[in-house]
């Protein structure tokens, strides 16, 4: 299996909760390394930017207003199978249905507030990675 790359955003409810060195401590302890990272307060043009695919969604302008709603911390995570691993420590979209022991089932309290982002395959991956960083930005490790 090949070294890949994934997007990772800890949300605004999570940064308030103040459990960013939590969720590290999990991408640490799966294997995956922080490649690049900043703390961000998005714009509204940033953040329906990057959410541009759901545009369309009835939920759309919450996930908008959410994800402005105070700063997040966007990583770049790198290791085996990456982008996999990384939804697995992230678990479902709905915390309610996020497996035990899940970032979302410890830290995440509805749909919209669900404390994580992650890409959903290596080529969104990329595209998304590019979104938020200059090549220089992102290490080799
Ligand atoms: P993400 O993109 O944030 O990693 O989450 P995801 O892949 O698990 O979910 P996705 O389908 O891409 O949806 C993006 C975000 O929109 C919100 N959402 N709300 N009310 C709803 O039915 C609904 N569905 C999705 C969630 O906050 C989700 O993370
Ligand atoms: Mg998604």
């Amino acid at each position: 299996m090949a070294l890949e790359r994934t997007l990772s955003i800890i949300k605004p409810d999570a940064v308030a909760k103040n459990v960013i060195g939590e969720i590290y401590a999990r991408f640490e302890k799966a294997g995956l390394k922080v490649v690049a990272a900043k703390m961000k307060h998005l714009s509204r043009k940033e953040a329906e930017g990057f959410y541009a695919v759901h545009r369309e969604r009835p939920f759309f302008n919450a996930l908008v207003e959410f994800m402005i709603s105070g700063p997040v911390i966007i990583q770049a995570l790198e290791g085996e199978n990456a982008v996999l691993k990384h939804r697995d420590l992230m678990g479902a979209t709905n915390p309610k249905e996020a497996a035990p022991g899940t970032i979302r089932a410890d830290f995440a309290d509805s749909i919209d507030a669900n404390a994580v982002h992650g890409s959903d395959a290596a080529d969104t991956a990329k595209n998304e990675i590019a979104y938020f960083f200059a090549e220089t930005e992102v290490f080799t490790r």
